[in-house]
């Protein structure tokens, strides 16, 4: 392995703070796309070229050029967007999108379907109101997590203002952003120090990504991230200050056993007043210590795995002038949101909505994005997008709850019964994702209609068991904490993962590989019937299937690939 710098190092190095030769393909038009060097760039911008692949083999027959859009990722940390602002997106989207809004499972949304011509009006739409893209993709921090947890109203308003305050601090000050997209006066010449401060000119080795946690909810799956904070409250219930959590990441590849899922280590706790330095500290460790030739390797959790957790630590103590206490006791029960309302302030109710698999469009007899629409017209408040890929509508007045709860309902947009669909999450894969190696959000409702037959022929409809499914190894829906976890391998055949923790500490293990749709369920019915048959009482199917003896524990990500104990089959 060489230690050059690769060749994404040099493209930032190159690009004089993101601008590359952006401007310049946007006024080309013989093409729909870009050139290969400013298709990585444009991921800061928070877009990425994309081609519609349903359309692929007819559009080669034909001699045409692929069928080229892009995709915009806004940024909104915390996933909390007011109704105007989600107006505005749904306007963008029927107006230069596919007339859909993808939730995602890092509390943003996602336009697909916009044509080159079209991306300088679309963010300029989006920029009246105050809602943006940069840095919602890239080599950058992206989109902070912050638990939506509708029951925990005082300590979400807590969360969410830290979740602000590490995105601002993090975001990219580059003027690139606002001179492309917006028709900013060009800022040249000016010093490093002052255009990237915490940056500088080749950003960070990979991408980045922090998450803020509340418990008893985790939501926000805060061991999948680089950095996490968990809320730990005194007894008037204010928070105390925040156990920081370092180093987990879910991204693999099939075959490259040294490439792995990694759950988060605890580092410390840390006094609200310096959750931000350790943010910014954390970040420029990473930012010098991470692997800048490999990108398969550049993640934090390889830094850690190779630098050791210790060190790591003293390293950010270091920087931030902040000596971290040891972590305090929390408990987390569920990954999972809690559907219907709950009670807030002031009389008010937070309904929280199930969008399966994030995608939010009309189709015959549900036609969910002309409901959301009309929602967000009714309530004046905010939404708010929840890690699962779902939306809560927050602060509703009493006297309109009835008319939101109706028109929620009479799209299918309450709860299903189900506890596996409850709890099921996809990645979008097939038709835009260009690393998708089999379908996910267009296949996991109909697996699920399946495996929802033989749960109940053994009485288990009801009970909350994780599901999650993914086109590839990236890991996008966080498959490898989930309960039963599918990742594509080849069109129609997905490797099964069970053994992961239903509270989002435990990592999961392959249990059998290149299945196919048929052979997904008769692999799993058997465990399924010993589950209702054999569990104690309160067991949840991941803790199940290991105690069981179906796998074996993963302890943590270096141990993801062994297949350590035996198998039982049946
Ligand atoms: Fe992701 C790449 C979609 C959350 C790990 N992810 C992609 C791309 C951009 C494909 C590409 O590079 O060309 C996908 C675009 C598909 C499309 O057509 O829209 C994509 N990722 C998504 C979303 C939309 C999935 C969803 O269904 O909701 C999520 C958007 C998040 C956001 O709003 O910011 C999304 N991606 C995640 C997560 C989960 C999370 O962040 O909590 C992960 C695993 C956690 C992690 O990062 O370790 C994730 N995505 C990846 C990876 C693997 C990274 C790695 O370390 O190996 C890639 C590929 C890459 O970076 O090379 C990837
Ligand atoms: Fe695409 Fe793979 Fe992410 Fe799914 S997991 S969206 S297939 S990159």
């Amino acid at each position: 392995m060489t230690d050059e710098p690769s060749r994404n190092e040099r493209i930032k190095e190159a690009s004089d703070y993101l601008r590359g030769t952006l401007a310049e393909g946007l006024r080309e038009e013989v093409t729909g796309a870009i050139v290969e060097d400013d298709q990585q760039l444009v991921k800061f911008h928070g877009m990425y070229l994309q081609d519609d692949r349903d359309l692929r083999s007819e559009r080669t027959r034909k001699k045409m050029e692929k069928a080229f859009s892009f995709m915009i990722r806004v940024r909104i940390p915390g996933g909390v967007i007011t109704t105007a602002q989600w107006l505005a997106l749904d306007h963008v989207s029927r107006t230069y999108g596919n007339n859909t809004m993808r939730l995602t499972t890092r509390q943003t949304v996602q336009l697909h379907g916009i044509i080159k011509s079209n991306l300088k009006s679309t963010l300029k739409e989006i920029d009246q109101v105050l809602l943006g893209s940069i840095a919602a993709c890239g080599d950058v921090n992206r989109n902070v997590m912050c638990g939506a947890n509708p029951d925990e109203s005082a300590a979400h308003a807590e969360a969410l203002e830290l979740a602000r305050a590490i995105s601002d601090h993090l975001t990219p000050q580059t003027p690139a952003y606002r001179e492309i997209w917006l028709d900013g006066e060009k800022i040249a010449g000016r010093e490093e120090a002052v255009v990237e401060p915490i940056y500088g000119k080749t950003y960070l080795p990979r991408k980045f990504k922090i998450v803020v946690a509340v418990p008893p909810s985790n939501d926000v799956d805060i061991f999948a991230h680089d950095l996490g904070y968990i809320a730990i409250r005194d007894a008037a219930g204010t928070i105390a200050g925040w156990n920081v959590t370092v180093g987990g990441g879910m991204g693999m590849t099939h075959g490259e056993p040294d490439t792995y899922p990694r759950t988060a280590d605890l580092m410390g706790f840390c006094a609200p007043k310096d959750a931000v330095a350790i943010a910014e500290a954390v970040v420029t460790v990473q930012r010098d210590w991470g692997n800048r030739s490999n990108r398969k390797h550049a993640r934090l959790k390889y830094t850690i795995e190779d630098r050791g957790l210790d060190a790591f630590r003293a390293e950010v103590e270091r920087r931030a002038g902040v000596k971290l206490e040891a972590a305090k006791p929390f408990t987390f029960t569920s990954t999972g949101d809690r559907y219907g309302w709950s009670q807030g302030t002031e009389g008010r109710g937070h309904l929280t909505l199930f969008v399966e698999n994030g995608r939010i469009h009309d189709v015959a007899g549900k036609a969910q994005f002309a409901a959301l629409h009309k929602i967000a017209q009714i309530n004046e408040g905010e939404f708010r997008i929840t890690a699962n890929q779902n939306l809560i509508v927050a602060d509703v007045p009493t006297d309109k709850q009835a008319e939101v709860e109706r028109i929620a309902r009479e799209v299918g947009l309450l709860a299903p019964w189900s506890g596996l669909r409850r709890n099921a999450m996809a990645c979008v894969a097939l038709p835009t994702c260009g690393l998708a190696l089999a379908e996910s959000e267009r296949y996991l409702p109909d697996l699920v209609t399946s495996l929802d037959k033989s749960l109940a022929a053994h009485g288990l409809s009801a009970d909350d068991i994780v599901i999650r499914m993914t086109g590839c190894p990236n890991g996008c829906a966080r498959p490898y904490l989930a309960e039963i976890g599918l990742v594509g391998k080849g069109p129609g055949r997905y490797n099964l993962y069970l053994g992961a923790a239903y509270d989002g500490s435990r990592l999961s293990k392959l249990y059998a590989e290149d299945v196919e749709d048929a052979g997904i369920v008769s692999a799993l019915d058997p465990i399924f019937a010993a589950y209702a048959s054999e569990r104690e009482k309160g067991e949840r199917f991941g803790d199940f299937t290991i105690r069981a003896g179906f796998i074996a524990r993963t302890s943590n990500g270096a141990d993801f690939h062994k297949n350590t104990g035996a198998k039982r089959t049946t």
